[in-house]
């Protein structure tokens, strides 16, 4: 049986890709902060789940939990690095430094980190690296600033990855969704509902389950098959054109 570990499993994207990996027949390490989210994957799917809550910017944390797997979970094939967040919409002269800092610590600094503790794994079981990124790595916005840089190197992270690891067998992948109604929008604004609602109304957004069936089809494809990078949005959502700033 193949075995997963999962960041960020406590909703949205991470919460779906873990249930649709159990559902092919997984096993699965879910991971999150909040462990009553975690706690019903067990409750479902029993043995084949092992619930390891930590935070993953906290490196001691991370040990703790990657040494406390039971010896039938340590067998990773496949780390899906999921968890991540954006805070704030504010232009960048106008946003927080911490924001700033706590988007580094956990979707770029978390993620190598995740990564280069499980790469000794990965490679011995010829597993696979599936990276979160998004289309906010490819195409800027106001108020993306930090957020999309954060993505655009978890982009090249994983291309850079792919050259390293040539000849291992190893294969690595990024997603890039644009839109999912997901709590990312309840997090990114701080827990305002009604922004989150008023953003999704009437757009028809992606659903987390849209992007666990492409997580769950990358990482079944036959072992000679790596698909770099996939780029998906709702039919709803685009692109707008470039801006001008007259009279300055
Ligand atoms: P959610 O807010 O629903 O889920 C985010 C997940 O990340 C939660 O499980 C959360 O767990 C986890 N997480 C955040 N910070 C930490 C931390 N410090 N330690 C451990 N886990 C953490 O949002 P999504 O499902 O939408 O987001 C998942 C990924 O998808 C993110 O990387 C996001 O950037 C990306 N993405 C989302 C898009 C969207 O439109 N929704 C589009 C493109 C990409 P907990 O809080 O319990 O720790
Ligand atoms: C989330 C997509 O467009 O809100 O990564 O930045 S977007």
């Amino acid at each position: 049986m193949k075995t997963a570990l999962v960041t960020g499993a406590t909703s949205g994207i991470g919460a779906a890709t873990a249930r649709a990996l159990l559902e092919a027949g997984w096993q699965v390490i879910v991971t999150g902060r909040r462990a009553e989210r975690l706690a019903p994957f067990a409750d479902q799917f029993g043995e084949r789940v092992h619930v390891a809550a930590f935070d993953v910017r906290d490196d001691a944390a991370v040990d703790a939990a990657l040494a406390a797997l039971p010896t039938h979970f340590r067998s990773i094939d496949l780390l899906v690095n999921n968890a991540g967040l954006a805070l704030g919409t504010a232009p960048a002269q106008k946003a927080s430094l911490e924001q700033w800092r706590t988007m580094i610590e956990t979707n770029v600094t978390a993620l190598v980190s995740i990564t280069h503790r499980l790469l000794p794994e990965l490679i011995a079981r010829k597993g696979a690296i599936i990276n979160v990124a998004s289309v906010a790595g490819s195409y800027p916005y106001p108020g993306g600033n930090v957020y999309g840089g954060t993505k655009a190197f978890v982009q090249q992270f994983t291309l850079n990855l792919r050259a390293d690891l040539h000849g291992t067998g190893v294969r690595v992948s990024a997603i890039d969704p644009g839109m999912v109604e997901t709590e990312f929008t309840l997090v990114r604004t701080g827990g305002d509902r009604d922004a989150s609602d008023t953003l999704y109304a009437g757009a028809e957004p992606m659903t987390a389950d849209d992007i666990a069936a492409t997580i769950v089809w990358i990482a079944t494809l036959p072992p000679h098959l790596n698909i770099n990078r996939v780029e998906l949005m709702p039919v709803s959502q685009s692109f707008a054109g470039f801006q001008v700033a007259r009279g300055q």
